[in-house]
């Protein structure tokens, strides 16, 4: 498009994007390959025949169907590293200079893999990518909300740890009938520690229930409410929780991509502009690129560009809103805007 160059050379910085969410069909195959793991579909038990097998077969996946089963083929530091890498370089190549990746804990730990493995894998992925590319980060804890507060809890322990890693709290996965309060014992054992930001996904996924969870999130989680929304965009249906945001400063996250799953395209887009056009702060994440169609950072702000009618200075703004948003220190800030 006309507005490519233009989005890409912006300085970026991502605040939603979920590692596991970049598990391209070749690393998924690579990685299979040299573990010795036979690749199935979790649907039919078949084997895949080839990588286009695989990647044919993913398309009539849901979203969590194909992501949980990636999870499958990550088992050593390398892996890991190797994941963590792929995604760094194509954040350099998109002018991404600073992000704040999520993890999933539990879907590692689950299988018998060990915080130290993957730990040690993003750290050294983490390390060359700054020396080398340039592009800086930080990671976000995700307690998967479908599972039970105590093994929240038991992550969350975990991680203090690697506190020299990771700088928040989030929380995903499938949100119906899963509030953030259901975590309030973690939220505010965390506030109380003073270690971590919090956020949480409030998305659309949460069909009835989406509007209270953003309420939770903005008023009550940890005690007095998160540091940021993921997503969120359901909050412009509302107009005292846009009145709600503004007022506590929040800034959200928002992922047209994941949406598209949810509901239809155009109102979508309008809830995104009304968002703006209101004073929220927001700024345009990736969410899970290898499950939405391979729409990478740069993609996304061009599809928003094109679909809410929005000028090289609202994306100019809207860039330097993932800067202001970010839980980086002020030096890292000022380097990038
Ligand atoms: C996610 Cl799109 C989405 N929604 C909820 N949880 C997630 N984890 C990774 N991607
Ligand atoms: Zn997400």
């Amino acid at each position: 498009s006309d507005d490519y160059p233009f989005i890409q050379a912006l300085p970026k910085v991502d605040l939603h994007l979920h590692i596991e969410g970049t598990l391209v069909p070749e690393l998924r195959w690579k990685f299979a390959e040299r573990n010795n793991l036979t690749l199935k579909s979790p649907r039919t038990g078949r084997t895949y025949a080839s990588l286009e097998d695989l990647k044919s077969e993913i398309e009539t996946f849901t979203f969590f169907e194909a992501y949980y089963d990636g999870f499958n083929v990550l088992l050593t530091k390398q892996d890991y590293s190797d994941l963590a890498m792929n995604y760094f370089e194509r954040a350099a190549a998109m002018n991404v200079r600073y992000v704040e990746i999520f993890f999933d804990p539990q879907g590692h730990t689950n299988r018998g893999v060990s915080w130290e493995t993957f730990m040690s894998g993003f750290k050294e992925a983490a390390t060359k990518a700054e020396q080398e590319l340039n592009v800086k980060s930080k990671w976000i804890m995700c307690i998967l909300r479908d599972w039970s507060p105590e093994s929240a809890m038991q992550h969350y322990e975990a991680a203090l740890k690697y506190r020299d890693m990771i700088i928040g709290l989030g929380l995903d996965s499938d949100s119906y009938k899963f509030p953030p309060s259901l975590f309030e014992n973690v939220w505010s054992r965390a506030r109380a520690d003073g270690f971590f930001k919090l956020t949480a996904h409030c998305d659309d996924g949460a069909k009835e229930d989406v509007h209270e969870h953003i309420r939770e999130a903005v008023c009550s989680m940890g005690g007095s409410g998160a540091d940021r929304i993921d997503h969120g965009i359901n909050a412009a249906d509302k107009p005292e929780l846009v009145e709600l945001i503004k007022q506590r400063g929040l800034g959200l996250t928002l992922c047209p991509c994941a949406y598209l799953r949810h509901q239809p395209a155009e109102p979508m887009y309008r809830k995104i502009a009304l968002l703006y056009k209101a004073g929220v702060k927001c700024m345009i994440g990736s969410d899970d690129p290898a499950y939405m169609d391979d729409n990478w950072q740069v993609n996304n702000m061009l599809v928003v560009k094109a679909k809410c009618g929005f000028s090289n200075e609202d994306m100019t703004n809207i860039a330097r809103n993932a800067v202001d948003m970010c839980w980086g220190p002020p030096e890292l800030k000022k380097a990038i805007y």
